[in-house]
């Protein structure tokens, strides 16, 4: 198959699983065509069979907001015709499953029908795509779709509950290359953090208020006080000088390494003992899933789609968003104890063992496939 993707070409997850999903797929020996405004952070590799299509926005003096999703649009079209493509697949509902509509609209005065699958990511729809400013535009867009897929149950479910849908949402979750994030610790990395053999917590994310990293700081700064141990944040954004203040007003700067965006995430986290998400809302978490693939056990919210990921006592905790003692004492309770401690670490590779690229990306191969073919069929 000829496969095109439009993604955020970010750190972001919505960035993250739309670019492993088009490098498993070129695996498979698809063609995989990506189209963004920059290389996606994790097209970190040479394969004949992935392309990547740069949309370039002219800056006009005239605009003050130079219009993005017409040269996405005008681009889609170009590499849908001369690149032949059989389906075009479009991650985040915001302004990629419009632009997609405008360009298939286009494609139909050439007599091409492109079928577009648009994957919802979970901002798209809970915060962005619920704003009045955008909700007509993404209740259209998500409805002209030829597929959608949520990327949890719950996700699909408040897709139905703020929007007016008529088609059906699949839900096909997140997912992740095993492989990758099975990787041995590198002790010296381990002693340099933790010279004392102290346990090592991370949080990583994008610092934006959704994600309560206050709240990670304030659970560290309870958990500390019982177990000896260290906090990574990874990551960066509108949040991190917050967070940082909040390190020296608790006391905990010694204790605490803000590293900012980080590549090679594996390696840290495959040398942690505690994954902290304590999320207001949270579609999914791949962040957390990542984190159970290297073996590390997580104490999240129950926020989203998190319950569908992260099992109560078995993969780590989950407590009401906001509940900062509550996350603290289940933070202890699992690093207390050095056995507890690896039951908690087995399981949560086990649970992350079911969301393995290899189970996953068949499930979207044949979706396209379902796709394509109910076209053909209505043609
Ligand atoms: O969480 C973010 O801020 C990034 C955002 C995105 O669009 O990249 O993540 C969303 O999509 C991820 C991939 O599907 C999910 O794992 C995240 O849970 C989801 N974030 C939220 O729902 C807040």
């Amino acid at each position: 198959m000829k496969i095109g993707i439009v993604c955020y070409p970010t750190f972001g997850g919505s960035g993250v699983v739309a670019t492993e999903l088009g490098k498993g797929l070129a695996d498979r020996g698809h063609q995989v065509h990506f189209i963004t405004y920059n290389q996606p952070a994790r097209l970190d590799l040479f394969s004949e069979n992935l392309f990547y299509h740069e949309v370039s926005v002219s800056n006009y003096p005239l605009f003050d907001f130079p219009p993005y999703e017409l040269a996405l649009a005008s681009r889609l079209v170009d590499v849908v015709r001369f690149e032949k493509l059989d389906v075009l697949h479009v991650h985040y509902a915001i302004p990629h499953a419009s632009a997609a509509f405008m360009a298939k609209q286009i494609l139909l005065t050439y007599g091409i029908y492109i079928p577009v699958v648009t994957t919802l990511h979970g901002t798209d729809i809970t915060l962005v795509g619920r704003d009045p400013t955008f909700k007509p535009v993404v209740t259209f867009s998500i409805n002209k779709s030829d597929g959608v897929t949520a990327v949890s149950e719950h996700l699909r479910s408040e897709t139905y509950e703020y929007f007016d849908i008529e088609n059906d949402i699949r839900v096909i979750p997140n997912f992740i290359d095993l492989k990758r994030f099975s990787l041995k610790a590198k002790d010296h990395f381990k002693k340099a953090i933790a010279p004392s053999g102290e346990k090592i917590v991370v949080h990583t994310s994008n610092f934006r208020k959704v994600k309560r990293t206050d709240d990670v700081i304030k659970i560290f700064a309870k958990l500390i006080k019982k177990i000896p141990s260290k906090l990574l944040m990874v990551g960066d954004g509108p949040e991190r000088s917050y967070c940082e203040q909040l390190c020296r007003d608790l006391g905990v700067c010694d204790d605490v390494r803000f590293l900012g965006k980080q590549d090679a995430i594996e390696e840290i986290l495959s040398v942690s003992d505690l994954f902290l998400m304590p999320s207001e809302s949270e579609s999914f978490g791949l962040a957390a899933l990542e984190a159970m693939a290297c073996k590390v056990p997580v104490v999240s919210s129950n926020a989203g789609g998190l319950p569908e990921l992260n099992i109560d006592g078995i993969t780590g905790f989950l407590k009401d968003f906001g509940d900062v003692e509550g996350m603290a004492e289940k933070a202890i309770y699992i690093l207390e104890d050095d056995e507890r401690l690896q039951l908690f670490k087995n399981n949560a590779l086990e649970r992350a063992k079911d969301f393995d690229l290899v189970r996953i990306l068949p499930l979207y191969e044949n979706y396209y496939i379902e796709v394509i073919e109910r076209i053909k069929e209505k043609a």
